[in-house]
């Protein structure tokens, strides 16, 4: 088990479209282990291998509430099959921008096609919190932030204050 470094927009390697997984090994278990305990100690409901510097197309996700047992959900080559006509608007926010929320127009409902942990071809309707936090997840995988669907100027402030943030740290 690992906890690993997650990466802070602006960087190159969150830009990035990832590629597809080709066969489901033990590193891609290992990975998937590290980023749900990445995902849960930051703490997190999603978070895909790009965050964490990998540029396999792997997504974790745990949308359950604090009370309520994990239900952890690990997605490796995701593709949305279906999307609801229905389009919500919801507050995100994002691993890679901390302290950072805006709000965002995705699809209410999606299907996705995926490959589990064994490399079986699978398929999962998400509504709600996980079907915005998959998508926010796949958009990752894509090279694509939630400040990429701002304004230029609401974006534009955002990653001025992580540019100043990552100085400061740069600096201590
Ligand atoms: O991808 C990421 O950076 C993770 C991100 C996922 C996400 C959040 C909200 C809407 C869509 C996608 C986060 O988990 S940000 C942190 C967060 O939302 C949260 C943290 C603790 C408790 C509850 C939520
Ligand atoms: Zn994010």
């Amino acid at each position: 088990m690992a906890l690993l470094p997650i990466i802070y927009a602006p960087d190159p390697r969150l830009k990035i479209k990832c590629r597809p997984v080709e066969t489901v090994d033990q590193s891609v278990r290992d990975l998937m282990r590290d980023m749900l305990e990445t995902m849960y100690a930051a703490p997190g409901i999603g978070l895909s291998a790009p965050q964490v510097g990998d540029n396999r197309r792997i997504i974790v996700c745990d949308v359950a509430r604090e009370d309520d047992d994990p239900q952890s959900i690990q997605l490796i080559n995701p593709e949305i099959v279906w999307e609801s006509d229905e389009i919500v608007l919801a507050e995100e926010g994002c691993l890679s921008l901390p302290d950072h929320f805006a709000e965002v127009e995705r699809p209410g409902a999606v299907r996705i096609r995926y490959l589990d942990q064994d490399g079986e071809v699978r398929e999962i309707e998400a509504d709600g919190l996980l079907a915005a936090c998959a998508q926010h997840e796949m958009d990752h995988l894509e090279g694509i932030l939630f400040v990429d669907y701002l304004s230029p100027l609401k974006r534009n402030i955002i990653l001025r204050k992580m540019k100043k943030l990552k100085r400061q740290k740069e600096a201590a």
